[in-house]
């Protein structure tokens, strides 16, 4: 069983390429470019990621931005993807379809160069905002590389343009197929099974990015379809960001109406930089801010991020202290973001971005720009909202009080740390080694399942922190009532980085943090609260990969003396099939049966494991904790919004749909791409 559930690069198993397009009679220009397309199957990961389910999802999305890129430069206006029953998809768009003509320097097809040549897909005319094709997109040819079959079709200049591949190679010419009075592109692909680890598309992964990009760009309408399952979702939203906003707080409670502020930067020559952005508050304590370059979601920030915040916090003071109401206490940047939920969107030419994960914004430019358009177009908003304007300061003001609270205890917390001066918790069985690369630290629920992992661990490398039941649910307090908090307070001292802003990663003690709750909806509860306080407040240890969920097995399957463990339903029955075999019976289990707690078929014994404490502490070792068995989840924020709305719900004030919600997806946590 593998470590971790990521990347594998997929340097060894690359299936031979048939060579075979020389036959075709193309010129050595085209073999160039085909051996370009080598590289793609030769290293999937370097160009998608991995070659996973998320690798696989990929190359709808990386389509789909070629559309969207038309759209950006307003010549598309739907776009319509369908899984197909054969395992294809197609994403169709109605821009100006992909260019046809002779390409002048490889005298083939442009189209054939499109497709088949890396990096070449994005626009030839530069004064366009690009998604594709730039630092995230690694255009439609990887498509192409990567897919068994593909097939395009172009509606361009009155006729109908094809032309087949196969593993990125032409099967077929470019060839009109007829008269056409539409224009646009239709890509449809097989992922390749032999480079994908999984070839089944799951809509609701397709559907999540499809819709945040409707809420981008209102002016396309987003069809998505799946014909295994005959669904059909349209999105589409007028309201663009404000509908975005109410869509992440759509279970909370709103305090003031969403505040939309947008302006434009135009400099000579070149494309204008667009600034978008929606807020709203609500009655939590916690800051949602989403932000996007050119629709990508922007995870780490940058510059269009602080230009919103010190706009915000600006304008916000001058308007209280212009009003004697509000000039009571001395309000700060944090006040203004209790509560917040905004959404930045930037669209600009040429955006550079850095960071861990290449998704900060760089641009220097930037932040002068939107702290303008936030400064000039809020100014106007409280102005003419002195209502909404009311409620926004006061709110800030509760916020401001809280905060003068909040430094004392945290003051309190210091102090006491400092008289402990190197205390660690007393509930922390630490590791032995001290070099936190090496280490892990599992935060285990409940006392019984802590003290079996104590046990079966390896002191070594191994720390465990038990946790006494529920911890609190940070999204709904306060930071004060937060640090009074035993079990959090623990665990910030266990991991020894700090909190909040302060949060230093390069200070963890351990290089690997791993959650471990049982299996059930109380387990993930927990997990929740615990990736709730992670998301809010050491951020960093997700962006650098250092935060897992643990897989405890949920079935021991026994025969004589021979124990075996199951992870999923699919593995037990699998598991149930082998030990038949090897006890050489050969009934088959039906796909449906119904298997009970514990049950005896044909001599072997079935048991569900109810909870971690089930498991003595050698069984906990072999089946979650040792390193060489055990399979792990890496937690990632790569669908922020996505997350953001599910912390809402699953944190919020609104009790029924949370209660729908946990029920309809006991399993969540995989929505939160862990
Ligand atoms: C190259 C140049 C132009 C458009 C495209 C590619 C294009 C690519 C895709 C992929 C899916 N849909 C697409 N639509 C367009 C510019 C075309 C022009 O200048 O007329």
């Amino acid at each position: 069983m593998p470590e971790e559930n990521q990347i594998l690069n997929g340097e060894d198993n690359i299936p031979e390429q048939p060579v075979e397009q020389i036959e075709n009679g193309y010129s050595e220009d085209s073999i160039k470019v085909l051996e370009g397309l080598e590289a793609v199957r030769k290293r999937p990961a370097m160009y998608i990621g991995d070659t996973s389910d998320r690798g696989l999802h990929h190359l709808i999305h990386e389509v789909v931005d070629n559309s969207i890129d038309e759209a950006l430069a307003g010549y598309c206006k739907n776009i319509k993807v369908t899984l197909h029953t054969d395992g294809s998809c197609s994403v169709e768009d109605d821009g100006r379809g992909i260019p046809t003509g002779l390409h002048t320097v490889k005298q083939i097809s442009t189209l054939e160069v499109v497709m088949c040549t890396l990096h070449a897909g994005g626009k030839f005319d530069n004064v366009s905002y690009k998604v594709s094709g730039g630092l995230h997109g690694v255009g439609v040819s990887c498509v192409n590389a990567l897919s068994s079959d593909l097939k395009v079709t172009v509606y361009r200049e009155g006729l109908i343009h094809t032309q087949s591949y196969s593993r990125g190679i032409p099967i077929t010419q470019v060839e009109v197929q007829g008269k056409t009075d539409r224009t646009g592109t239709v890509i449809r692909f097989k992922p390749d099974d032999t480079i994908f680890k999984t070839v089944n598309f799951r809509f609701d992964r397709v559907t999540e990015r499809l819709r945040e990009l409707a809420f981008l760009n209102p002016e396309v309408t987003i069809t998505s379809i799946d014909e295994r399952e005959s669904l059909e979702e349209v999105y589409h939203y007028q309201g663009g960001l404000v509908d975005f906003v109410q869509y992440i707080d759509e279970l909370v409670t709103s305090v003031v109406k969403p505040v939309y502020l947008s302006g434009e930067e135009k400099n000579e020559n070149k494309t204008p930089t667009q600034c978008e952005i929606c807020f709203q508050y609500n009655n939590g304590y916690s800051e949602n801010v989403l932000s996007y370059v050119n629709n990508i979601n922007t995870i780490e920030g940058g510059t269009h991020v602080s230009g919103f915040r010190s706009a915000l916090t600006r304008t916000l003071n001058a308007y209280a202290a212009a009003n004697s109401k509000f000039n009571k206490v001395q309000l700060s940047g944090e006040d203004f973001r209790e509560g917040l939920t905004a959404i930045i969107s930037i669209k600009l030419a040429e955006p550079q971005f850095e960071g861990q994960t290449k998704t900060k914004l760089g641009n220097g430019d930037i932040e002068g720009i939107v702290r303008s358009i936030v400064n000039d177009k809020l100014g106007q908003f409280l102005d003419s909202n002195p209502a909404e304007a009311k409620k926004i300061l006061e709110k800030a003001t509760l916020a401001a009080e809280a905060r003068i609270a909040a430094r004392k205890s945290r003051e309190l917390v210091r102090r006491k740390n400092a008289l402990e001066s190197s205390m660690l918790p007393g509930k922390l069985a630490d590791c032995a080694l001290r070099t936190p690369e090496d280490c892990e630290l599992y935060i285990v629920e409940g006392d019984s399942a802590g003290g079996s992992a104590k046990q079966g661990r390896d002191r070594k490398f191994q720390a465990i922190l038990p946790l006494k039941g529920k911890i609190l649910n940070v999204q709904k307090a306060r930071l004060t009532k937060i640090l009074e908090n035993e079990e959090i307070r623990t665990i910030f001292t266990a991991i020894g980085a700090g909190f909040d802003e302060a949060f230093d990663v390069e200070k963890a003690r351990y290089g690997k943090i791993i959650l471990m709750a049982d299996a059930d909806i109380d387990g993930s509860h927990i997990r929740t609260l615990l990736l709730t306080l992670f998301f809010g407040y050491m951020q960093d240890l997700i962006f650098r990969g250092k935060l897992y969920i643990a897989q405890p097995p949920l079935y021991k399957l026994k025969k004589g003396k021979r124990e075996y463990y199951a992870y999923n339903d699919q593995e037990r029955d699998e598991t149930i099939q082998r030990i038949r075999k090897e006890f050489g019976k050969t009934r088959t289990v039906e796909a449906d049966e119904e298997i009970p707690d514990v049950e005896s078929v044909d001599g072997i014994i079935i048991s569900r494991f109810k909870g971690l404490g089930e498991m003595n502490p050698e069984q906990l070792w072999q089946t979650t904790m040792n390193p060489e068995t055990r399979t792990l989840l890496k937690v990632t924020i790569e669908d922020a919004a996505n997350a953001a709305r599910i912390f809402q719900t699953l944190m919020g004030d609104k009790v029924e749909p949370r209660r729908e919600f946990i029920e309809k997806n006991a399993q969540y946590v995989k929505n939160l791409d862990v």
